[in-house]
């Protein structure tokens, strides 16, 4: 990406050809297009393992099999697919045509269907489940929480009207965080602490690792949530100031800040510590079905002594 634009860049100052400058017959908004081109799909690049980890993480802290396992898989595909042609909707404030407007917006409610069915995959798993509710659970449900909320909040930004009403307001802001540092970070955390144990062989504190969990995630709502009511009353984003109506909303984001750094830092502590000093970890403390837990922790080098074989009715995914 930066190769590119370094290229196009260059191509305009030596060779004088307009790529992005008017006054050689350029746009600049060209330099949207090849931004937002990239970076939309970027957060799918980040989303979708992430994704991968909770669809790991739910059906073993159900002890169930995965709920429409196909469906997970093509609805992943459709995400990485669809995700390069809605780049559009970052840029509906930057005068392009009607036509391109609606095809973006329309293009953008798409990609909102395979996201709407994995959450409802990953909550079929659960039900009627035997909820198992550690650490890595916590982390993964509260992903889904969030992961809707900043789904939703997408839908209020890929609707043209609505989005023109908070373009560039702090509504952006918190949208972007419930899917990015919401979606995204929750699920590592919960993928460490599911990993934790067959990576170092050794437990954390289970308690304090529930304690962080709660600290974190209290304190990230209250931080991101004030931003969607910020937003919609039209304060802007990327400003240090604002007028005073926003003060309150805004002191208690901050607020929200040191609570979510707190829970942070439990949660750190706890993992470096128990690296080295926690608790011998079994095997398979979890009871998952995947392969990783059939071996000792952490794995021995080259993993298995034979290739190992699924039966028939014993899949990673059958409880
Ligand atoms: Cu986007």
């Amino acid at each position: 990406m930066v190769g590119i634009t370094l290229v196009l860049v260059a191509l305009e100052r030596i060779f004088g050809v307009g790529v992005f400058d008017p006054a050689l017959g350029g746009d600049p908004i060209l330099y949207q297009h090849l931004f937002w081109i990239y970076s939309h799909p970027a957060v799918y690049v980040m989303i979708l393992p992430a994704m991968g980890a909770i669809s790991e993480i739910i059906p073993t802290f159900s002890q169930k099999h995965i709920f429409g396992y196909r469906a997970i898989i093509v609805s992943t595909l459709a995400i990485a697919f669809v995700g390069y042609f809605v780049w559009g909707h970052h840029m509906f404030t930057s005068g392009m045509s009607g036509t391109a407007q609606y095809t973006f917006s329309i293009l953008t409610f798409i990609v909102a269907i395979p996201s709407a069915i994995k959450v409802f995959n990953w909550i079929s798993t659960m039900h009627k489940g035997s909820i198992n509710p550690e650490a890595p659970f916590l982390w993964a449900v509260t992903f889904i929480f969030v992961f809707m909320i900043g789904g939703f909040s997408g839908l209020v930004l890929g609707a043209l009207a609505t989005n023109v009403h908070v373009h560039d307001t702090a509504f952006v802001v918190a949208h972007f965080h419930f899917i990015v540092f919401g979606g995204v970070g929750f699920a590592f955390f919960g993928a460490m602490h599911y990993w934790f144990p067959k990576m170092f062989g050794r437990m954390y504190d289970k308690v304090w690792a529930k304690v962080g969990w709660a600290f974190f995630t209290i304190g990230f709502l209250t931080l991101y949530s004030p931003m969607f009511y910020l937003g919609m009353l039209g304060m802007p984003r990327r400003y240090y100031d604002y007028l005073p109506e926003f003060h309150a909303a805004n002191i208690l984001s901050s607020l929200g800040s040191w609570v979510m750094t707190f829970g942070l830092l439990i949660v750190v502590i706890n993992l470096f510590r128990s690296a080295k000093n926690g608790a011998i970890a079994e095997i398979n403390p979890w009871h998952g079905k995947t392969l990783e837990w059939t071996v000792p922790s952490p794995p021995p080098v080259e993993n298995f002594d034979e290739i190992p074989v699924y039966g028939e009715k014993d899949g990673p995914y059958e409880y």
